[in-house]
């Protein structure tokens, strides 16, 4: 499948080291304004080779608008975004082309296809979550103009390194989306001494959407918070997801774990905004858990395709941890969710109008 979402519907295409990658949406709004330069801000955080603390290949992702925007404005009909692939090396993959890295999607993608195309990953390369995050876009404009919803995210462990103090203004200051600025030179040289280790950690990124309103999601099979985790579950080495207080609720106690209720708003969010698969109006509230990155310089045990053992030495420009760049995609894919539900919503539900009593989403 490469096809996401229902009413708001994301194709993406491409391989990494192809000569593009694409998307098309189907199901836009009509009238929403949107101009390429917009693409840029979301874009550039996701980018690779921005600091050393990412992949080195330098591409400059400048999105071509081939179709469903007429004089700056959508027009309904789909819409085709279009980004030049510019810096491919295929020549770091020839060594590995007929080797397996371990804990890596080649395995799992010449099992199923029979074939593969080895060059930077192919359909598997992060490269792929670029067309995600400029279909958001729009998404998150719609999701802005119609409703006020902001969807944010921030980077909330690498390693076994976690934040000191929570600042949202912090986050958007450093390359690392970390939310406390007096943590980043710890940070940095973590990543350095990593970096020349050769070695990869993994990550965590935590998304809040604020301003949903209540009722968007689907009962049974269309829960909100099952079309996040499916979202969410669907980027590139996530290895797990959590909606408000995610397996801490292991450990609770239904007293300590309920939301309760006054006439001026909900006391706490352990339930991240969703109860019964549909938004509360509460903050809506995810994380998740991406895996150390696989390529690495330090040789592996795996075999060849012909089953020969082999040692995997993986060369070339590569994410030491893949969650720095992770919090772009991981918005991309709230709001890719959070539209296709609202428009859903607006499809059964629009004549219901809002209903009483509307109980605000917190105490301030
Ligand atoms: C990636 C490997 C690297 C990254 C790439 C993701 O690609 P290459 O080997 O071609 O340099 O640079 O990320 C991007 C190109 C991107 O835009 O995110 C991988 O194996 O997933």
């Amino acid at each position: 499948m490469n096809s996401f979402g229902r009413l708001f519907r994301v194709t993406t295409f491409g391989e990494s080291h192809g000569p593009a990658i694409g998307c098309v949406i189907d199901g836009c709004p009509p009238g929403l304004e949107i101009a390429p330069e917009e693409f840029r801000h979301d874009l550039d955080r996701r980018a690779t080779g921005k600091t050393r603390h990412t992949s080195a290949r330098h591409e400059a992702d400048e999105v071509e608008i081939l179709s469903g925007v007429h004089e700056g404005k959508t027009t309904g009909t789909p819409i085709a975004l279009l980004i030049r692939n510019t810096d491919q090396r295929s020549k770091d993959y020839a060594k590995i082309a007929g080797q397996f890295r371990p804990g890596h999607a080649d395995y799992t993608y010449w099992q199923k296809y029979g074939i593969r195309d080895p060059r930077g990953g192919g359909r598997s390369s992060a490269r792929e979550t670029t067309m995600r995050v400029a279909a958001a876009v729009i998404a998150k404009k719609w999701l802005a103009q119609r409703f006020g919803v902001v969807v944010r995210g921030c980077l909330s462990q690498i390693g076994d390194i976690a934040p000191r103090s929570f600042d949202w203004s912090a986050v958007e200051g450093n390359p690392f989306f970390w939310p406390c600025a007096e943590q980043v030179p710890e940070l940095e040289n973590y990543m350095d001494a990593l970096r020349k280790s050769g070695d990869s950690v993994g990550a965590r990124v935590n998304v809040v959407a604020d301003n949903v309103p209540p009722g968007w999601g689907e009962p049974i099979y269309g829960k909100l918070d099952g079309e996040l985790a499916s979202a969410l579950m669907s980027i590139n080495a996530v290895k797990g997801v959590e909606i408000g207080d995610g397996f801490a609720v292991v450990a609770q106690k239904g007293t300590e774990h309920r939301d309760l209720i006054a006439p001026q708003g909900f006391l706490s969010n352990h339930a991240g905004g969703i109860l019964g698969g549909i938004s509360t109006g509460q903050p809506v509230v995810a994380s998740i858990a991406l895996k150390p990155t696989s390529s690495l310089r330090i040789p592996g045990q795996s075999v060849d395709i012909h089953g020969e053992p082999v040692e995997v030495v993986t060369t070339g420009r590569h994410d030491p941890c893949v969650g720095i760049r992770a919090t772009p995609i991981a918005e991309a894919m709230v709001a890719l969710v959070l539209i296709d539900q609202a428009l859903r919503h607006r499809a059964q539900c629009g004549d219901v109008g809002e209903v009483s009593p509307r109980i605000p989403g917190s105490v301030e």
